[in-house]
């Protein structure tokens, strides 16, 4: 997989040097690129922004060095020979986006090349989104409901749930398949609790199925946990699983939290219209 960055902060992308991106990217597994959008700026100040017509906060960046910079890019991997990558995806992270989830996470990592376009500023002049949602596929998302300063840090979110995905990047190739949002045993769940060593720690031991050896007991505690504190932390997650994908001690222990099976075939807290 290749990926493009384009950023007025590279240096805010520097984690895509360490840690598993890092590696991957040593194992070639990965081709990131970065490039700093000053490049296609042509004035002695480098200016990449400016007021927004209609008036109101903040500056809007400009289409220009958007536009100049995402041709170059496009262009270096545009169809020619062996090493090209293929058609892109270019994401464009934004609060006003389509939430980034795990399955997107998955959509995105079976791509051959993704080109990031992280803006600053109250985002970049809608024009270029335009143009470029023309010519390519174009994704505008969001990693979460709240504001941030810019789009770097969502680029790091988003690389790093893309890339623990690509074959060989993990240590042990199926972890990702247990992930809490990845379909599977646990789908749909969040992780519950892990332990390690020391036994004893500030006298609080770790359970005792976890060190019974017995690989039965400890799946079904773990499944047990996870349901718990997703009923917890995550109720609506409960609510939205297909019920066919509960077994039947599933089931009692979520009884045994307050959820009932509704009249909808759907789990459901409140008052108990079980059909018995
Ligand atoms: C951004 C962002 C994602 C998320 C992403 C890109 C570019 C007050 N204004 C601040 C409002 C509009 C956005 C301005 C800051 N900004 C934020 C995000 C994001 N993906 N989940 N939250 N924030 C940009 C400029």
């Amino acid at each position: 997989m290749r990926i493009d960055v384009i950023t007025i902060f590279p240096e805010y992308l520097a984690p895509l040097d360490v840690s598993l991106v890092g590696k991957a990217r040593a194992r070639g597994r990965l081709d990131v690129r970065l490039h700093d959008l000053r490049e296609w700026t042509h004035d002695r100040h480098h200016t990449v922004d400016d007021t927004p017509y209609g008036g109101g906060p903040g500056m809007v960046m400009k289409p220009e060095p958007w536009g100049e910079a995402l041709d170059a890019v496009l262009a270096s991997g545009g169809p020619g020979g062996p090493g090209s990558p293929g058609e892109p995806l270019i994401v464009v992270p934004t609060p006003s986006g389509t939430p980034f989830t795990q399955a997107i996470a998955e959509e995105l990592s079976a791509r051959p090349w993704l080109v990031f376009t992280p803006a600053r500023y109250e985002g970049i002049d809608r024009r270029v989104i335009d143009e470029y949602a023309e010519r390519h596929e174009l994704r505008e998302l969001s990693i979460g409901d709240y504001v941030l300063a810019g789009g770097e840090a969502p680029v790091l979110v988003m690389v790093e749930a893309v890339a623990r995905l690509l074959p060989g990047v993990l240590g042990n190739a199926d972890s990702h398949r247990d992930d809490s949002f990845a379909p599977g045993a646990m789908a749909g769940l969040l992780e519950g609790p892990v332990y390690t060593k020391p036994p004893r720690w500030r006298g609080r031991e770790v359970p005792e199925v976890l060190v019974s050896g017995h690989h039965g007991r400890i799946a079904r505690w773990r499944r047990d946990e996870a349901l718990r504190r997703t009923s917890t932390a995550r109720p609506e997650l409960i609510e939205g699983c297909d019920p066919a994908a509960f077994d039947r001690q599933d089931r009692r222990t979520l009884e045994e939290l307050g959820w009932r099976l509704g009249a909808d075939g759907r789990f459901g807290r409140g008052s108990p219209n079980v059909e018995e």
